[in-house]
């Protein structure tokens, strides 16, 4: 029989000294990166706009979950990304970091009004896109399970020796899943590559996060597993680029995940179907004035001298992308009842 420890070992102090990141610093972007942000960014708004005439036209059956206000979290972040060997997973509300991959805005919109050209042809809809050639991995319904399975997706990582980070996006809501403290603990155990990234837009639902939260800043969530947290300003691109970067030094240099807590803003509903009676107009318009990601980038590119004129045709551009897009959602055929048999069983991927 194994002997009892003599003496139980001395608590350790209640804050241990650990290594921590470094402090990011917001990216230092060229004028030719700024206006790619700036393009990336407009480029989900005005599709997540015409997501939205769509569904009111009844095109887009099911949930559909807009991007808008969040744009700067998943450009910023998924530019400093290495495409061929990481991998992002998300929950539902994920429109916007695929078409921050470049992927087809066509295909995408395709998808959500269930066409068989859809990059999940057509069977998947608004909430469960998946593009295994960039290594997206959806799209998820069940809030936080994306979670575990990214751990899951960082373990492969790990196992097959690829060098490949995973960047597993979660709201402040899906922050208090009991999944996502089982991931945590075995992706700090297992030292995985994972960079687990809160995008707190401030409610879950119609439940705000102060409401819902007894520590309700989320940085903090995985101190109690040895995990380090920084707290980001989601509404600036170049700090969520910056802070990607720092997230990706860490995790790259094998000490294991990070998370980061980007505070941001949803400026429509939690879904189409969402009156948001639970908050004031005045507050939505308060952040829009103060805060809007993409006035930001524009302020920047006016400093370095690029105008209003030479910004109209890029918004011109994107509303045309745009339009198309819809266009070929609208007119694409369906897939054929035959589909519904395929794509059920595993296969390999
Ligand atoms: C396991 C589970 N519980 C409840 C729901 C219903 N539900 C859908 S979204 C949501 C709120 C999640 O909020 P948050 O994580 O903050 O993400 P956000 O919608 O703000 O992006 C809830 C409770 C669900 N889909 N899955
Ligand atoms: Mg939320």
């Amino acid at each position: 029989m194994a002997k009892a420890p003599a003496r139980i070992p001395a608590a350790e102090p209640p804050i241990p000294n650990r290594e921590r990141p470094s402090e990011p610093k917001p990216f230092e972007a060229t004028k030719e990166q700024l206006l790619q942000f700036y393009k990336d960014m407009l480029l989900i708004r005005r599709f997540e706009e015409k997501a939205g005439q769509l569904y009111g036209l009844g095109l887009i059956g099911g949930f559909c979950h807009l991007y808008i206000g969040q744009e700067a979290v998943a450009v910023g972040l998924q530019s400093a990304l290495d495409g061929d060997k990481d991998s992002v997973i998300t929950g539902y509300r994920d429109h916007g970091h695929m078409l921050a991959y470049g992927i087809d805005p066509k295909v995408i919109m395709a998808e959500l009004t269930g066409r068989a050209a859809g990059i999940s042809r057509g069977k998947g809809g608004s909430m469960h896109m998946f593009s295994t050639e960039h290594k997206f991995y959806g799209g998820h319904g069940i809030v936080g399970a994306q979670v575990s399975l990214g751990a899951g997706l960082a373990f492969k990582h790990k196992y097959a020796g690829d060098g490949g980070v995973t960047l597993a996006y979660f709201g402040d809501g899906a922050a208090n899943q009991g999944q996502v403290y089982e991931a945590f603990n075995m992706a700090e155990l297992w030292k995985l590559p994972i960079i687990f990234v809160i995008e707190n837009n401030q409610y879950a639902m119609g439940t705000s996060v102060n409401r819902a939260s007894s520590e309700d800043q989320l940085y903090r969530r995985g101190e109690s597993f040895r995990i380090p947290g920084i707290q980001v300003d989601g509404m600036d691109v170049l700090a969520s680029r910056g802070a990607a970067e720092t997230a990706l030094e860490w995790v790259r240099a094998g000490k294991g995940p990070i998370i980061l807590e980007m505070k941001t803003y949803r400026y429509r509903g939690h879904s189409m179907s969402d009156p948001a009676k639970y908050r004031s107009r005045d507050e939505v318009q308060a952040v829009r004035d103060k805060s809007d990601p993409i006035e930001h980038v524009k302020k920047l590119l006016e400093a370095q001298g690029v105008t209003e004129a030479d910004l109209k045709p890029i918004e011109q551009d994107i509303r045309r992308v745009v339009n198309e897009a819809a266009d070929f959602a609208e007119n694409a055929p369906e897939p054929n009842p035959q589909e519904l048999y395929t794509d059920v069983l595993v296969e390999s991927y």
